[in-house]
């Protein structure tokens, strides 16, 4: 688009930003370095790296002045219970983007025996609060691996993290999830627009992107002031900027604001030998990069494992090749979508492996993890169970959308035979499918596992229904899905 044809834009309808932007997550990040108290009473001590927390035994706490032996704790407690929220509040105000300064990962064995701090942000990182349900529907494979779907992990390297991704309802899989040109985070860390919707000014003719192509406010479609440029090539600046904002933007970054793409960051050449120094000085070594990575990582390796025991139930053996370009055409037809055989990085000890055991009975897939240091390893047994998750998720959409679809049949049916707008009647189960079909489904939707017909219920007097279906894999505390007249639910 010619920035000259974009002044003449129609008066837009405006929405506001201020009401999202203050609706970050809390983040428990804050308190984790000081002691919690547990449920019992008990009280754990702060989590030290690769230690399982010391529980100091009640009894014995109790023996002494609990306040004295305490009290910096407490006070240091209270002190955080008041102020973190408040240095957390005021930094999202400003950022929209908080925490990825705060998350310090352990990425060297140089800096192993680096200081508390940075081990307790590399076990934060970790952290999983989103709801088991999301993870499923964005992760149904590694929906409880922490590298891909943990709170702090970027996998779309987008620059908003898994939490914000949930609490903003983007899509953790999708740098652009209203495919507007500009990255879900640098639209509410720089631009301060909708990302989920591709015009924010309501302007049906251009996109979010196109107007700061050509230097417009979305606000008012008014030029942008020179101030105004500069602010926002300040803020660019400060924060970043993610594909696919670069690309969009093209020269408009340097030409109107000034804003030239950031130099991948490399080693510290202080840095003592380790594999990282020796990598390509182009590889970004942000902690940023190395999550989204090691996220590609987990899906590739776990995609292969999936296809490997689809290959096995056909071949009764898994390929004899240490190649991974060699054992990736073998199981490439079992393959849901295409994978890359090589490592992101692709650079020892960056690289993946494949190894069938000496009678072909089993595997072993790995890849070299840069968020955790260390080898990880896939086995047969991984994958059986990741492919079983996987089916379950499916399974379970399936079981939602049949009950969904089997509750409107019965609303519809009530709507038609009750005897006036204020009463419902529904079929009894002896009969529900002649009086269903084919007048209001096409047929009745069996459980996709066991190919029964999902539970029917209905009261004595005929006015109300249950239906129930049972999930795989389910959530702790839910059973399966629920529908009746007034919603359809976890149960
Ligand atoms: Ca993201
Ligand atoms: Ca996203
Ligand atoms: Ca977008
Ligand atoms: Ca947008």
């Amino acid at each position: 688009m010619e920035n000259q044809n974009f002044p003449g834009l129609e008066a837009a309808q405006k929405k506001t930003m201020a009401n999202q932007m203050s609706q970050e997550p809390m983040e428990p990040l804050v308190f984790n370095v000081m002691p919690r108290v547990k449920s019992d009473g008990n009280i754990v001590s702060p989590t030290i790296k690769n230690e399982e927390p010391t529980i100091i035994d009640r009894n014995i706490v109790a023996e002494q002045s609990w306040f004295s032996r305490y009290k910096f704790y407490l006070i240091g407690l209270i002190v955080l219970l008041v102020a973190g929220p408040l240095v957390y509040y005021v930094s999202t105000k400003i950022g929209g983007r908080d925490s990825e300064s705060d998350v310090v990962l352990v990425d060297s064995p140089a800096l192993e025996n680096h200081t508390e701090s940075s081990t307790a942000s590399s076990t934060e990182a970790q952290t999983i609060t989103t709801p088991e349900e999301w993870r499923q529907r964005y992760f149904p494979v590694d929906f409880n691996d922490p590298i891909v779907c943990g709170d702090q992990a970027d996998p779309d390297m987008d620059g908003l993290l898994n939490v914000q991704e949930y609490a903003r309802q983007t899509d953790p899989n999708n740098k652009d999830s209203d495919k507007d040109g500009l990255a879900d985070g640098d639209e509410i860390a720089v631009f301060m627009s909708d990302p989920l919707n591709a015009r924010t000014s309501g302007n049906k003719d251009y996109q979010d992107a196109d107007y700061f192509r050509g230097g417009y406010n979305l606000s008012d479609d008014s030029p942008m002031t020179q101030q105004q440029k500069d602010d926002l090539g300040r803020l660019m600046s400060e924060k970043g900027l993610h594909e696919p904002t670069i690309s969009s933007l093209g020269d408009a970054l340097n030409d109107l604001y000034h804003f030239s793409a950031p130099v991948p960051q490399t080693q510290d050449s202080n840095a003592t030998s380790t594999a990282s120094t020796t990598l390509d000085s182009s590889i970004d070594l942000s902690a940023e990069a190395k999550q989204g990575r090691d996220a590609q990582r987990t899906l590739t390796i776990g995609n292969f494992g999936i296809a490997l025991t689809k290959y096995y139930d056909d071949n009764k053996i898994y390929p004899q090749t240490s190649d991974m370009e060699t054992m990736y055409a073998k199981v490439k037809v079992y393959m849901k979508t295409g994978a890359n055989p090589k490592d992101p990085i692709n650079q020892e000890p960056y690289v993946y492996r494949y190894e069938a055991n000496a009678d072909r009975s089993d595997f072993t897939l790995s890849y070299y993890s840069e968020t955790v240091n260390q080898l990880i390893q896939k086995h047969s047994k991984d994958a059986y169970e990741a492919r079983e998750k996987e089916e379950a998720a499916v399974n379970n959409d399936r079981r939602k959308t049949d009950l969904d679809t089997l509750r409107t049949a019965l609303l519809l049916y009530s709507r038609n035979n009750a005897p006036d707008d204020e009463s419902y009647v529904f079929p009894s189960p002896e009969e529900y499918k002649i009086k269903l079909v084919p007048d209001y489904v096409i047929q009745i939707p069996k459980d996709p596992k066991t190919g029964k017909d999902y539970d029917y219920q209905v009261s004595e007097t005929s006015d109300s229904f249950t239906l129930k279906a049972t999930y795989d894999y389910p959530s702790p505390g839910v059973t399966g899905y629920l529908c009746n007249i007034v919603e359809c639910r976890d149960y």
